[in-house]
């Protein structure tokens, strides 16, 4: 493992932070004069990273107008051309990787190595693989054509992966985009649309506007063709409200509280690690999250306290430093939240483990844990808490296992631990949730479809399937039409 101090990017980051100060909005391939700014901070200092545009509808009607210009000519590009234009892209996020990791870590106050490792290869490796969604198009849709203009909204757990889930499919079937980051997190967005600009990508094809919800509703309200949101099941619902009736298409990728099922016959210790990458991973603010981990009454004992052991070895403290596990939690807003949601589990009467980490005496901190003697009433087993604390309860048979896992409004992944495999597929089957996994947790492939059923929304991003949706496809009779031609 690669331990250290904090690495060598920090200083060109802070140059680049220093040199820039304030940023515009990113449309037409330029950046704008900023008006109204607002900050955004290092979550683990408090320090002021830089200001950014707080986009207005004025702001997003012009961003919409320089996508829907620089539409049809994206579109009419064969598929090979726009490879060409995603391949740029992927190589220069790669070119740019130790950058964009430390950029990431301190806007966001995730450890440098996620961003490092997962965050930035992640976002590259997206990028590549609609390359090749791009270059088979025709071969893989025949007759469909691009939706338009696309309107996205990301959230701030994972900026410019979010940011690569959202535009490299866009980009590869046709469509154009208009790109809003949240407000915690818009620094990686704006250090992409640099990219743009020095890849020399065609202006108006991906336009970035800063800003609050008030800029994302008029994102919504804006004169584009879809709208693709991954954020809070709130504000997913004010969205589809929004576009109810208006022949907006609409993607939803919204919160979960995924069940992190142990059997008695799992590897214990994988189980574990997994509950690591389940829930301290990213100080828990994954939407897929193992919040509510699930294990079998026989190893019950044993595997709580080989957690608790495990819990006491996390390494809590400064985001940039290589040894960290769990980092800030990314604004105080949120960890305000955090603190509430477990307060009040504990006041209703769940038991909580915590780290006994020396947490840094400034900054968003919140030491990690779990929860046990959760009564189905409490509101941390409902909740998404969305931070480093997940619920642990026990089953007798896989049937109880299934009833606790599927007794929720969410359904966007499980996690299934056994050693039998028959048990583990069986259960896989009958979980709901739009994604399983078996021994294994947190596994994203850009090749496959993620998305979820039920409150945490519809739509899948990644593969075949999330190219479909940003696609217009052609009814079956269109489709024999071309292919008789
Ligand atoms: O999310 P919001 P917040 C959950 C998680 C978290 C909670 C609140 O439980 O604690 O949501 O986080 C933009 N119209 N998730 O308040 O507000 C906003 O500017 C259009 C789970 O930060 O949903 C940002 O860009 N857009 C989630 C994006 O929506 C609006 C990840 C997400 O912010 C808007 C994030 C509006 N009316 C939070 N209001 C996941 N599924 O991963 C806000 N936005």
């Amino acid at each position: 493992m690669d331990y250290g101090p904090a690495p060598e990017a920090s200083g060109e980051v802070r140059a680049w932070l220093k040199a820039r100060g304030t940023f515009g909005h990113f449309i037409d391939g330029a950046f704008t004069k900023p008006g109204k700014t607002f900050a955004t901070a290092d979550p683990a200092t408090g320090e002021v990273l830089a200001k950014v545009a707080a986009g207005s509808v004025k702001d997003v009607a012009e961003a919409v107008k320089a996508a829907r210009a620089a539409q049809p000519g994206w579109g009419r590009l064969s598929g090979h051309e726009r490879a060409k234009w995603l391949y740029a892209l992927a190589r220069h996020i790669q070119k740019r990787e130790r950058f964009l990791a430390v950029l990431e870590t301190l806007d966001n106050g995730k450890p440098i190595r996620e961003s490092r490792d997962i965050d930035v290869p992640l976002a590259a490796r997206h990028f590549y693989h609609h390359a090749g969604w791009a270059e088979m198009l025709a071969e893989e849709f025949p007759g469909a054509s691009p939706v338009g203009v696309c309107g996205q909204i990301i959230p701030w757990n994972f900026p410019l992966l979010m940011l690569a889930w959202k535009i490299a499919p866009a980009l590869a079937a046709g469509n154009t985009v208009v790109l809003k980051p949240a407000e915690y997190t818009p620094l990686t967005a704006l250090a992409f649309a640099e990219i743009c600009a020095e890849v020399g990508l065609p202006k108006g094809v991906v336009n970035i506007v800063t800003g609050d919800g008030e800029t994302g509703a008029a994102l919504v309200a804006a004169e584009v063709d879809k709208i693709a949101f991954t954020g809070s099941t709130e504000v997913g619902r004010a969205i589809r409200k929004a576009t109810a009736g208006t022949g907006k298409a609409l993607t939803l990728e919204l919160g979960g509280k995924s069940p992190f099922v142990v059997f008695a016959d799992a590897d214990l210790d994988a189980a574990v690690e997994g509950v690591v990458d389940a829930i301290w991973f990213n100080q828990g603010q994954v939407c897929c999250a193992g919040s509510r981990i699930l294990v079998q009454e026989a190893v019950a004992a044993t595997f709580q306290n080989r957690l608790k052991a495990r819990l006491g070895k996390l390494r809590v403290g400064d985001p940039l430093d290589k040894s960290t596990d769990v980092g800030a939690i990314v604004d105080p807003v949120q960890l305000t939240r955090i603190r509430d949601l477990v307060a009040k589990g504990e006041a209703q009467g769940a038991k909580l483990h915590q780290a006994a980490a020396q947490l840094p005496a400034k900054g968003c901190y919140f030491a990690p844990g779990f929860f046990t003697d959760v009564a189905p009433a409490n509101i941390v087993s409902e909740a998404e808490i969305f931070g480093p604390v997940a619920t642990l309860t026990t089953f007798r048979t896989p049937d109880e296992a299934l009833a606790l896992a599927n007794n929720t409004r969410y359904g966007l992944a499980a996690s299934i631990w056994s050693e039998n495999i028959n048990l583990a597929l069986d259960v896989a089957a009958k979980v709901k949730a739009g994604v399983v996994w078996v021994n294994s947790t947190n596994v994203f492939d850009a090749g496959a479809g993620f998305g979820g059923y039920r409150e945490s929304g519809f739509g899948r991003e990644g593969g075949r399937e999330g190219m479909r949706e940003y696609l217009a496809e052609p009814t079956p009779r269109a489709r024999a039409e071309v292919a008789a031609v």
